[in-house]
């Protein structure tokens, strides 16, 4: 007998700041979808119902604490506890929006680090250096669209200073040495500012 076989089901990240709107139009767009006659579920990250999410929801409310690498693994873990679900529902034709899901995790944990030198080259300056290495990444497609999504993950990020490191060993030093020496001037200010309360 010929099995009929389910058409897998679409997984809908829906991702924005707080206040954006992002659980209305879920809402909206789970109501729209179901009328069109598709299953759907809508689910949100962090799902604060489970063991680690009661976790993260006291951290969010403010009444724990907890270490910003931690809290970022939880958040991790969080989505890993919902996975498999997730997974089960599109096999089996349901379509799952998500609200907020691993972008969420990078950017909330990023906002809140300190600045980052990101060296960039291109990938001709870099081939004059002597080929690339003979690692698993270290091959001139993989090169060109890590270069592509590097550039773009910093391109409008504020606290990533870019360093032209096509240059030469001095003068690329050079301008790290001005981009660390100017963070830590910020530092400093934002310290005596910090004092004087
Ligand atoms: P809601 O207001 O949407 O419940 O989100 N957050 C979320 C992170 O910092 N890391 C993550 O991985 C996720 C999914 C964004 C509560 C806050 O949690 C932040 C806002
Ligand atoms: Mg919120």
């Amino acid at each position: 007998s010929q099995q009929t076989r389910t058409q897998r089901g679409a997984l809908i990240v829906v991702e924005g700041l707080d206040r954006a709107g992002k659980s209305s139009q879920c809402e909206m767009l789970q109501t729209y979808l179901k009328e069109q006659g598709h299953s759907v579920k809508y689910i949100r990250f962090p799902d604060r119902t489970t063991p680690i999410g009661k976790l993260i929801d006291s951290y969010l409310r403010g009444s724990a604490n907890q270490e910003d690498h931690a809290i970022h693994l939880l958040f991790s873990a969080n989505r890993w506890e919902i996975a498999k679900s997730i997974e089960e529902d599109i096999n089996s034709g349901i379509t799952v929006i998500v609200d907020r899901y691993s972008y969420s995790g990078a950017v909330y944990s990023a906002a809140k680090a300190n600045p980052t030198l990101s060296l960039d080259i291109s990938a001709e300056e870099a081939a004059k250096r002597g080929g690339y290495g003979a690692e698993r990444y270290e091959n001139e497609t993989m090169q060109t669209r890590v270069r592509e999504l590097f550039r773009t993950l910093f391109e409008r990020q504020k606290d990533v200073y870019v360093v032209d490191a096509g240059k030469t060993l001095t003068e690329v030093s050079k301008d790290i040495q001005n981009a660390v020496l100017n963070c830590l001037a910020c530092l400093d200010t934002i310290g005596s500012l910090r004092k004087l309360g």
